[in-house]
């Protein structure tokens, strides 16, 4: 069986949800981060030379890169409903979000973090672009690639809701993102993963 280790306010989140989505069996362990560091745990590290969650085992496969599982798992189990191809209109907008997830908003967002604590202010606001940049999206669109729910929502998801806990953001000026954000949560694959993964926090979708 598939096992999901997750890594407590992690990037594992996107596999949980993404497990739920398409009804896979699988076991979940869960990690809680080391208190002092708030790294991954020893044990976490040793699942792969990568030493990050997510980090799936699947028979003899041992994986990590959220983009790689969520790839692996829709191809390999049933998913290709979340990835829109080639015939689809959506197909160039799901691959644009689907790697501008952790390609660049999740870089972007974290870097803004320290330009902000080094006072190298005039370095930030690539965070705010981004964020402008999925409001206009949000704006066109239901879902990022279209209509439909991809996989690219699931990479998107997690710099748009749980990272806010570790880079706070007001969400006033985003309407389009909050609407986005009531239909993720209404989701009941969503909610299964946050019962599951997050059970003591309430998901940060507002
Ligand atoms: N691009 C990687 C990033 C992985 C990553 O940095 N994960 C964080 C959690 S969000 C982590 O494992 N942090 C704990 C650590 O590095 O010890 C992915 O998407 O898998």
């Amino acid at each position: 069986m598939l096992t999901v280790h997750h890594l407590e306010k992690s990037q594992s989140e996107r596999i949980v949800w993404l497990c739920e989505e398409l009804a896979l069996p699988y076991m979940l362990v869960r990690h809680e981060r080391d208190p002092a560091t708030r790294a991954a745990p020893s044990d976490y590290k040793a699942l792969h030379p990568a030493g990050t969650a997510p980090v799936v085992i699947d028979g003899d496969i041992v994986l990590a890169e959220s983009g790689a599982i969520v790839d692996y798992l829709c191809r390999r189990h049933g998913g290709d409903w979340l990835l829109p191809g080639p015939g689809d209109p959506g197909f160039a907008a799901f691959l644009f979000w689907y790697h501008y997830a952790n390609g660049s908003m999740m870089p972007a967002i974290v870097m803004d973090l320290v330009w902000k604590r080094f006072n190298a202010t005039g370095l930030a606001g690539k965070a705010d672009a981004a964020f402008a940049m999925v409001e206009q999206r949000l704006s066109e669109t239901e879902w990022f690639a279209g209509n439909v729910f991809s996989a690219a929502d699931i990479m998107m998801g997690f710099p748009l809701t749980t990272m806010r806990m570790f880079a706070p953001r007001d969400l006033a000026p985003y309407p389009h993102l909050r609407a986005y954000l009531a239909r993720l949560g209404a989701r009941s694959a969503y909610r299964a993963m946050w019962a599951k993964a997050e059970p003591e926090l309430t998901p940060c979708l507002d």
